[in-house]
């Protein structure tokens, strides 16, 4: 049975005599897409869940640079988890797949890296589990 569909991306990071790390990726490069959107979760409490939900077409490359987040994956027939706990890692999601995003520590930034342009209709999206089931039954190909 072929693994659940992402990968584990190490973004680039260099430390040098200044202060602090520098970390970066590039579109089409380091990740395998064109970025039409960048958004990103701050202030968010320890124990907060969000996502709860999948993308029909849309690749999210996901990275938090501060801070702790743990995402339950969700095929459909199969389930993974990820912990982002270093700007140096980082989760290439590709379409369809269901996440539920746990903050492990207080203030973590969660920062997400779209294909895609956001559409107030949510037409990217499936919001109900059920619903998600279905889609991925009826496009076997799709994860
Ligand atoms: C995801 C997780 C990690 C916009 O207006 N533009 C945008 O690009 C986005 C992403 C959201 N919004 C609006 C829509 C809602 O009124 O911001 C509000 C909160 O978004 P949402 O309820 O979708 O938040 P989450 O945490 O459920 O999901 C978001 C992303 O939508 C989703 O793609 O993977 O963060």
């Amino acid at each position: 049975m072929a693994n659940i569909k992402y990968d584990i991306v190490d973004i680039r990071t260099i430390k040098n005599e200044k202060s602090g790390m520098l970390s970066f990726f590039e579109a089409e490069r380091d990740i395998p897409m064109a970025i039409k959107r960048i958004y990103y979760i701050t202030g968010a409490d320890k124990d907060s869940i969000r996502g709860g939900h999948a993308h029909k077409e849309s690749m999210q490359f996901i990275f938090c640079p501060y801070g702790a987040i743990k995402l339950i994956l969700d095929d459909g027939k199969r389930k993974a988890e990820v912990v982002l706990d270093n700007p140096s890692k980082g989760l290439l999601l590709y379409p369809c797949l269901w996440r539920d995003i746990i903050w492990l520590e207080e203030k973590s930034v969660l920062c997400v890296a779209v294909s895609l342009y956001y559409n107030a209709e949510e037409n990217d999206y499936i919001r109900d589990y059920r619903e998600f089931l279905e889609y991925v039954f009826k496009n076997p190909n799709i994860t």
